[in-house]
């Protein structure tokens, strides 16, 4: 069984999980399952393996113990105790260790907090938004810290080579400046910052892990779910009415009798034999809770295609929009 890396390619947590694996010598393969998460559609296996549900989450094979690491620093840690060239924590003594800690705590604790209320304010009602400029200012001066030590330290927040609490840091930094790149580099007494933030957003470090392969477009598709792929004009159709009832293409539940369902495995199949001529958008993948199937009192029976005698879950009856946890466009 290989390990698991629940992951969310843009969310800094996650990113520095991926710092650590990819400078640990892991990648995506044989060894190290990726699996991309929609955070409002997140797969019962992420749920079961950790029920806060949030991301990073690295499930290990069984021979570790723990076998689940929740936090994005525990995974780092982890990480680095298997190798760690770069000396990001290896070799490190107390007092470094201790630096390393309080920046982190810093960044986890005041600077995240004032970062979602700078980049998220709407998210706060009014108040957020009356807030928003204290909130960016806060934030600022949280960093002119860090380039007072960056000044002094030759390049990284604890010396000339990176540690544990760049990695730990930059990605948050890079999502303060992605929030209002501007404002960001006309903050006064930031240079060594900004500096520090270029070398990162060009290093190969970063480009690794937000490449395909450690975070792909496309979310992982869990085998607990049911799929459908609909025409997206049905799917628009059924948004409105409330409720969708085609069989497949071209052909209503009414004519069928049921609606063509897929299993995760079969859905790149099915996508190329019905759906292969047509044009990027047309398609779109609904992904489908069998539970709330279920609660509606609605059959799935797995029943031979006619072709090749290959089962395919088909769904009795309507389907109720309740049911569909997540419809995205259907990309090969
Ligand atoms: N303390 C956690 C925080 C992780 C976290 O909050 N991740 C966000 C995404 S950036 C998340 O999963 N949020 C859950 C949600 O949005 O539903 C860690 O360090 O791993």
């Amino acid at each position: 069984m290989p390990s698991v890396l629940y992951s969310f390619r843009r969310c800094p947590y996650a990113i520095r999980a991926r710092l650590a694996l990819a400078a640990a010598g892991f990648s995506p393969g044989p060894d190290l399952e990726l699996r991309e998460v929609a955070l409002k559609a997140k797969p019962p296996e992420l749920l079961a393996a950790s029920a806060k549900g949030t991301v990073p989450v690295l499930v290990l094979d069984q021979a570790c113990a723990p076998a689940v690491r929740d936090e994005s620093l525990a995974i780092m840690r982890w990480a680095l105790d298997q190798a760690d060239p770069e000396g990001w924590w290896a070799g490190r003594g107390s007092g470094e260790q201790g630096a390393i800690a309080t920046l982190i705590e810093q960044n986890d604790g005041p600077f995240k907090h004032h970062l979602d209320r700078f980049k998220y304010a709407g998210r706060y009602g009014d108040r957020g938004l009356k807030e928003q400029a204290q909130h960016r200012q806060a934030a600022v001066s949280i960093l002119q810290q860090w380039n007072r030590r960056l000044d002094i330290s030759g390049g990284w927040l604890l010396g000339p080579r990176s540690s544990l609490a760049d990695g730990a840091l930059l990605p948050f930094v890079r999502q303060f400046m992605l929030a209002d790149p501007k404002g960001f580099d006309n903050a006064p007494d930031l240079a060594a910052v900004q500096q520090w933030l270029a070398r990162f957003l060009g290093s190969e470090a970063l480009s690794t892990v937000l490449n395909e392969a450690w975070a792909p477009r496309c979310p992982w598709r869990s085998p607990s779910w049911l799929y459908h792929l609909a025409l997206s004009t049905d799917w628009q159709q059924a948004l409105s009415e409330g409720v969708y009832r085609r069989s497949t293409r071209g052909q209503s539940l009414d004519a069928v009798g049921f609606i063509h369902l897929s299993a995760a495995h079969q859905l790149e199949a099915t996508a190329s034999r019905f759906y292969g001529d047509l044009p990027a958008g047309a398609v779109t993948l609904l992904c489908i809770e069998p539970a709330t199937l279920r609660q509606h009192g609605l059959a799935v029976r797995h029943e031979p295609a006619p072709s090749s005698g290959e089962l395919f879950p088909h769904l009795y009856g309507p389907l109720p929009l309740e049911a569909v946890v997540r419809s995205e466009p259907w990309r090969p």
